[in-house]
């Protein structure tokens, strides 16, 4: 896979795509990465890439004519990217998500700055995406965040002792529930000893704790995800009386 991405700080990305497992995966040759500079694509003295909004208001927009000429220019070599524009009004980012942009062949991360982007550049998106509810100072961040998610679930990108193919999140083997607690040695730390089932060697007792456990977290920290969880019967009864308990009888107050 391709991943280039699009920005005026080009020099922010190197670090993160040269450390641990992207690292690993670069030079091994599971993923390619290269940044490049929108000014690259100005043809001023300022190499201006931004300007005020029409109609008035606060802040400077990024200009639409730099980002079209990059696009295509990056574009017009090598098999059609995927084009992603990084922005807070995109699609929430999501597991799925990120199993999508994994079957890309070549894959385009457009990074705006300042107060947004002049609405006709996104003509050029496939996509448009959001890594949450919060309020970046840019894309970059975003687009390393999306990287990273897509990256590990590349084949050999987590290595021989790893595999992102069953783990769990909305989309995994767990059904859509959080993972369960895990622990390794001490078997008692500061006054707290590790579940006793979980030393049982009772590799039945074990699959059923961490099951209950699973659901038990899920319920306390994300109730939002139980409604489409894979749950049995019974263990739908039990979220049922763990969600009341921690947060009230009404789902309202999770
Ligand atoms: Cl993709 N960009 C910015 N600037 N802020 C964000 C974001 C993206 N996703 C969440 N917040």
């Amino acid at each position: 896979m391709l991943i280039e991405t699009l920005s005026v700080f080009p020099e922010m990305f190197e670090p993160v795509m040269s450390t641990s497992i992207l690292g690993r995966a670069r030079q091994a040759g599971i993923f390619d990465f290269r940044a490049y500079d929108l000014r690259d694509w100005t043809h001023d003295r300022h190499r201006t890439v931004d300007d005020e909004p029409y109609g008035g208001g606060q802040g400077m927009l990024m200009k639409a004519p730099p980002i079209y000429e990059a696009v295509r220019s990056i574009a017009s070599s090598g098999p059609h990217p995927h084009v992603v524009f990084f922005t807070p009004c995109g699609a929430p980012f999501t597991q799925a998500a990120a199993e999508r942009l994994a079957m890309q062949e070549r894959l385009l991360f457009v990074c705006g700055r300042y107060e947004g982007i002049d609405e006709r550049a996104y003509d050029l998106a496939d996509e448009r995406i959001s890594i949450g509810d919060y309020v970046l100072t840019g894309g970059e961040l975003a687009a390393m965040v999306v990287t990273d998610a897509v990256v590990r679930l590349l084949p050999g990108a987590l290595g021989d002792a790893m595999s992102s193919v069953d783990e769990s999140f909305a989309t995994g083997d767990s059904g859509g529930l959080l993972e369960y607690a895990q622990y390794t040695r001490p078997a008692e730390f500061e006054g707290a000893a590790v579940p006793d089932i979980l030393l049982s060697g009772d590799h039945a007792k074990v699959d059923a704790w961490r099951r209950e456990n699973a659901i038990d977290r899920t319920c306390r920290w994300r109730p939002d995800l139980i409604s489409s969880a894979r749950l049995t019967d019974s263990e739908r009864a039990l979220a049922e009386q763990l969600i009341a308990r921690y947060h009230g009888s009404s789902q309202q107050n999770a």
